[in-house]
C-alpha cells in the first residue's frame, strides 16, 4: 500500500512538473487575437461576416486538436479573418486583414507555426503591389517603416532560404523567421505582432478612397492574384490536410482563408503564374518552380532589394 501510494505520488509530482514545462514552453495565439480585435474595435467600426455562420470551429480527426475560426468587416476591411490551431502537438495562427479593392493598403499577414521547440513564423504588411517594379508603392508605404522593421528583423532574424518565388508577395520588412521556444522569443514575436498591427491600422486609418475605376481595378486584381496563390500554394495546406482531411482542408483555404478567390476575378492560377503549367496542362504539385533561395535577408536597410538570384 504505502509503495504504491509512494510511487503513485511520485508519478502525479512528475507528471505535473512535465504539465508545469510543456505550458511554458507552449505559446497560445489567444492573446494575439484578443489584443487585434480589441484594437481594431477602438479604431473602426466591426461588422460580422457572412462567413462566421460557417466557419466558427471544429475538431480534428485526431479527436483532441481545435481549431476556431473568426471572420469580421469593416468600412474600408473586405475581410478580417483568423484561424487558430490548438493541439497538443502544434500551436498555429494565420491571422489576415484584406482591404476593400478600393484601398491601395497592404494586407496584413501573421502566419504562424509553432510546436515544442520549433516556430516557423511569417509577420508582414504585404504589399499589395509590387515594391521592387513600383517604387512609389514602396515610397508611399515602406519608406516609414524601416526603422521599426530593423528593430524586429534583428530580435527575429531571417529563417534562411524560401520558395522563391514567396519573396514577391514580401515586404521590406517582412520578418521571416525560425526559432527555439524561449519565454523571450514568444515576447518579441508578440510584441512584433502588437506594432506591425497597429502600425497597419494606422495606415488603413489614415487610407484615402480610390475613385478612379482604372485604380480600383489595378487593386481588386492585385488582391485576386495574392488570395490565387495562396489559396493554392499555402505550406499550411499540408497541415489542414493531416488535420481535418483533403476535401475541408480545401475548402477552408478556398472559401475563408482566402475567400475572395471565387469571387474578385475570373483569372485562374495557371493565368497568373503560368510557369507551374506542367506537361497535362495541370498545376504543377511542386510548392515551387524556380525552388529555393535567399539565404540572407535580401533587402538592405533601405528597404532596396539586394537578392541577386530573383528570376521573373
Ligand atoms: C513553412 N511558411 C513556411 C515557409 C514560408 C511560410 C515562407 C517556409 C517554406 C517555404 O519557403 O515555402 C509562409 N509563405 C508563407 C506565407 C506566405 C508565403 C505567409 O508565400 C504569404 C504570401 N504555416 C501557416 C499555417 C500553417 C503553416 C496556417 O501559415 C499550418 C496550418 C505551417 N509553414 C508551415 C509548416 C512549414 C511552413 C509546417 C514548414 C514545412 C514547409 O516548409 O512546408
Amino acid at each position: 500500500m504505502t509503495i504504491n501510494y509512494n510511487g503513485n505520488s511520485h508519478w502525479r509530482k512528475r507528471k505535473k512538473r512535465r504539465n508545469c514545462l510543456l505550458q511554458i514552453s507552449a505559446i497560445s495565439y489567444r492573446d494575439f487575437i484578443h489584443f487585434a480585435l480589441n484594437e481594431t474595435k477602438s479604431r473602426t467600426h466591426l461588422l460580422p461576416s457572412p462567413l462566421q455562420e460557417r466557419y466558427s470551429s471544429m475538431t480534428a480527426v485526431d479527436g483532441q486538436t481545435k481549431i476556431e475560426m473568426l471572420s469580421l468587416e469593416a468600412p474600408k476591411i473586405r475581410l478580417l479573418r483568423s484561424m487558430m490551431i490548438e493541439g497538443n502537438a502544434m500551436q498555429v495562427l494565420d491571422f489576415a486583414a484584406f482591404p476593400k479593392p478600393e484601398f491601395d493598403l497592404p494586407i496584413f499577414c501573421g502566419n504562424f507555426f509553432s510546436t515544442a521547440n520549433t516556430n516557423i513564423v511569417v509577420l508582414d504588411l504585404n504589399p499589395l503591389h509590387d515594391v521592387i517594379s513600383r517604387g512609389d508603392y514602396k515610397e508611399k508605404y515602406y519608406d516609414s517603416l524601416m526603422t521599426l522593421g530593423l528593430k524586429y528583423t534583428e530580435l527575429l532574424p531571417w529563417g534562411g532560404k524560401l520558395t522563391s518565388e514567396s519573396i514577391k508577395f514580401f515586404s521590406p520588412i517582412v520578418i521571416w523567421s525560425k526559432f527555439t521556444s524561449s519565454k523571450s522569443n514568444h515576447e518579441a514575436l508578440y510584441s512584433a505582432f502588437m506594432e506591425y498591427y497597429k502600425t497597419w491600422l494606422e495606415l488603413m486609418e489614415q487610407a484615402v478612397e480610390d475613385t478612379d475605376p482604372s485604380q480600383i481595378m489595378c487593386n481588386l486584381e492585385a488582391q485576386h492574384r495574392y488570395l490565387t496563390w495562396r489559396a493554392e500554394k499555402d505550406p499550411g495546406h499540408q497541415v489542414l490536410k493531416r488535420l481535418i482531411g483533403e476535401k475541408l482542408a480545401k475548402d477552408m483555404l478556398r472559401n475563408f482563408l482566402f475567400s475572395g478567390v471565387d469571387e474578385l476575378g475570373s483569372k485562374t492560377f495557371l493565368d497568373y503564374f503560368p510557369e507551374y503549367r506542367s506537361d497535362d496542362g495541370r498545376i504543377n504539385e511542386k510548392r515551387s518552380i524556380i525552388g529555393k533561395s535567399f539565404e540572407t535577408r535580401p533587402w538592405n536597410a533601405k528597404g532596396e532589394f539586394v537578392g541577386n538570384n530573383l528570376r521573373n
